[in-house]
């Protein structure tokens, strides 16, 4: 980025960034967007009835603290809770201080975007491997044959796999004689390029997968390679597996009998080669079930830790955590906790179900769960019940404007950045720290400060309560807060395991390249106590069994009885390369165009329902009903619409100018907060059943 002043002149991809490798995507020039925007808060402030009134920070401190303080005062710690929004993995200081806050509200009841998202993979990884950030991800610079289910990273440039500049390391892949097949219910931008499409019923991947293993078996194609020996439970699958013949699944799953076999045959055949499932497979009923089967296909074929298929990065800062599941329930469905958090999906009827420990208070951090999470319109209202609400959040947008104070922190140029997350799952080792690109002016603060104040605030509250009561004073969380966020990295560099500090980084302002992906990982990630491989522990055995249940009745890709609702259409989502989940939508320069969020669906449909191309329709679903146009296009499948999520910027009370003007409705209208993942609660957002008819 080249500045002049507070402005940014001038932004390039950067090619000696040995990750990136001066690739960038459409959505970084509108970081300058998002720094000028006029809308962005600049400033805290308190709803006072319909109007918002600026103040500065002592007060809104002082303010949220006390409505905070009032709420676990009165109904215990637990009537409090908090939403942590996916851009919190984006930005270094909201990252850092959300351990801070969770430490310190001290509440059970957490929720956060990982909930309609990865829980899934990372319940599969805690499971398999005993980590539940231990995530191997393709080695797409080596691969020779990709085998790409429910993700379309051409539009997400890759998830849990960071891949800048994937669709030349796809091609790559092709020039070097490779393969790349997708497997989809929609032909995405991803499976145009690919070798081969196969479109698949919503929800119905664990089938594909189990009579992919079922061949595996039969025709004794088990070579696990570096996992040789360390595998448990491959009977288990083995005698499932039996059940699923290719031609068993072919017609729930749409996918030919001789397809499947065909694909196995080229997988066994490629030795570097890997399965790469990702957001398709984890937003549905059996979405930890799909994420362990399709370990189960890398690692019984030798696919994994070796060159080309599917590895372990080796982050400068690993995070190792082994994640524990079910410590306690969610109050009203008695859902697990896995991870220190239960699903987004009980947040509303946490909020509006009476009893005690009803909650009453929400503390939110990039987040926008009004859009994000199913059954949008339910948590309005839960929302609007609440005693107290604050939000961490440039935006007052659906979601925030529930609040009684927003704190906004400063744009995120105005931090340094290193990325926690994304190093961990990135297809190259690599270490970048970037410095802040503006300074930050007086009372622009990031999320660290905001958090280090508000904690404070808090907690001289609760030390005053202590103090007349007799009680024992807590620690003032400022003195952990102390240090700067460069500080904090610089330790944790410090503690990781390639000897690097902030001061060594900042030599390599492009990043550090610190090589490709590295065999022998499994001896280094593998964190059961007894170093073993478990394909099939309790809780997936359970999964097997409830699936052979449905397959027997015929309801898999269902997530209710067939027929039982809806005129036979699955609904299924979308993202788009110019457009992040709910937000970016405020952005001049990315909301050229036409309009985005339509309703695809085949022209089959269109004929057999009546509907022409461009006609408005109404989509409805068990919780709702959203009124959108429908585009018609075989890149759909027959049965299936899909509808791309975050949009719907029309709902009152907003301050978002440019988004509020692009039109769109909520997908998340339409999903249902009752319908989620067998083992981990993530909601199910795909595979919806849903109404299509003319409006
Ligand atoms: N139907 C359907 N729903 C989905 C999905 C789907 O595929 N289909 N995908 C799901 C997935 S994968 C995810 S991750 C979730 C996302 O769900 P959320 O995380 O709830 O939503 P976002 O749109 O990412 O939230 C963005 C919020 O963060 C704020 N923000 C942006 N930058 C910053 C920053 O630097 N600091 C702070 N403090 N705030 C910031 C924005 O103003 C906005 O309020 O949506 C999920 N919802
Ligand atoms: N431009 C852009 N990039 C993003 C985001 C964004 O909003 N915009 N969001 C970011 C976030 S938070 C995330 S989590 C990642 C997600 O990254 P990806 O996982 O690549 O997400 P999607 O592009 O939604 O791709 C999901 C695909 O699953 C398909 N699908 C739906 N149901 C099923 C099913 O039952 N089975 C199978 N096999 N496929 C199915 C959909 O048709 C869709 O093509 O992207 C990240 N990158
Ligand atoms: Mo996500």
């Amino acid at each position: 980025m080249e500045t002049e002043q507070d402005r940014v002149v001038k932004i390039e991809g950067d090619e000696n960034d040995p990750l990136s490798r001066g690739y960038i995507c459409p959505k970084v020039f509108a970081l300058v967007d998002l720094h000028e925007d006029p809308d962005r808060l600049r400033r805290p402030v308190i709803r006072e009835g319909d109007s918002w009134r600026e103040v500065e920070w002592d007060e809104a401190f002082r303010v949220a603290a006390q409505g905070l303080h009032a709420v676990q005062k009165t109904g215990g710690r637990d009537t409090l809770a908090t939403y942590f929004g996916n851009p919190t993995v984006h930005n270094l200081p909201a990252q850092l201080s959300a351990a801070m806050l969770i430490r310190t509200l001290d509440s059970h009841v957490r929720f956060s975007a990982s909930t309609v998202d990865q829980f899934p993979h990372m319940l599969a990884a805690q499971q398999v491997f005993g980590g539940q950030l231990t995530i191997a991800v393709p080695d797409v610079d080596r691969c020779r044959m990709l085998i790409i289910m429910g993700a379309n990273p051409l539009a997400s440039n890759g998830s849990f796999m960071t891949a800048p500049g994937i669709r030349g390391r796809l091609r790559a892949i092709q020039k070097r004689g490779g393969k790349v097949v997708v497997i989809d219910p929609r032909r995405t931008e991803t499976a145009r390029l690919a070798d081969r499409h196969l479109f698949i019923r919503p929800s119905t991947d664990p089938l594909l997968l189990l009579a992919m293993l079922n061949v595996i078996f039969a025709d004794g194609l088990v070579a696990p390679g570096a996992a040789d020996g360390l595998i448990d439970g491959a009977e288990l699958i083995e005698q499932h597996a039996a059940n699923y013949t290719p031609e068993a699944v072919e017609l729930l799953t749409g996918i030919a009998a001789a397809d499947i076999r065909e694909l196995v045959k080229d997988f066994t055949d490629e030795p570097a080669a890997a399965v790469y499932p990702r957001i398709g497979t984890c937003l549905q009923p059996y979405g930890t079930l799909v994420s362990v089967l399709s370990l189960a296909v890398n690692l019984l074929t030798g696919k994994v830790d070796r060159e080309g298929g599917l590895m372990f990065p080796h982050a400068a800062i690993p995070n190792r955590s082994r994640g524990r599941y079910g410590r306690w329930k969610s109050r009203v469905r008695g859902m697990p906790e896995f991870a220190g958090e239960i699903p987004a999906a009980t947040m509303a009827e946490e909020m509006d179900t009476p009893g005690e420990g009803q909650l009453r208070g929400l503390v939110t951090m990039a987040g926008n769960p009004v859009l994000s999470t199913p059954n949008g319109r339910r948590l309005e209202g839960a929302l609007e019940g609440l005693d107290f609400m604050v939000s961490l959040d440039p935006a007052l947008n659906e979601t925030t404007r529930f609040a009684n104070v927003i704190l906004p922190p400063r744009n995120s140029l105005m931090n340094p950045q290193y990325s926690l997350a994304f190093h961990q799952l990135a297809v190259r080792d690599t270490a970048r720290f970037s410095q802040p690109v503006f300074e930050a002016a007086d009372g622009e603060l990031s999320e660290w400060e905001i958090s280090r104040g508000l904690l404070s605030e808090l907690v001289r509250l609760r030390n005053e309560d202590a103090a007349a009561s007799g009680g024992e004073p807590e620690a003032d969380p400022a003195q952990a807060m102390s240090a700067t966020v460069t500080e904090v990295i610089d330790m944790m560099l410090a503690g990781g395991e390639h000897g690097l500090t902030v001061e060594k980084l900042s030599e390599h302002p492009s990043g550090l390249d610190l090589g490709a992906l590295k065999t022998g990982g499994l001896a280094r990630v593998v964190l059961h106590d007894d170093g073993r491989v478990k394909l099939a522990g309790d809780m997936v055995e359970g999964e097997l069994e409830r699936l052979a249940a449905d397959f027997a009745r015929k309801r898999v890709g269902q997530v209710t009885e067939p027929d039982a609702e809806g005129n036979g259409m699955l609904l299924v989502g979308r993202r788009h390369l110019r457009s992040n989940n709910s937000w970016m939508h405020n952005c001049p320069s990315l909301a050229e165009g036409k309009p985005r969020c339509t309703a695809l669906i085949n022209p089959a449909d269109a004929s057999r329902l009546d509907l022409a191309d461009g006609q408005l329709v109404s989509v409805q679903s068990r919780v709702g009903r959203v009124d959108i146009p429908v585009e018609l296009s075989d890149e759909i499948m027959v049965g299936v619409v899909s509808i791309p999520h975050g949009w719907g910027h029309d709902r009152p009370g907003t301050r978002m100018k440019v988004a509020a003007e692009a039109g769109g409705v909520s997908v998340n209208d339409l999903t249902d907060e009752a319908q989620t993942e067998g083992l981990t609660g993530n909601a199910v957002l795909n595979g919806v059943p849903v109404t299509v008819a003319a409006a």
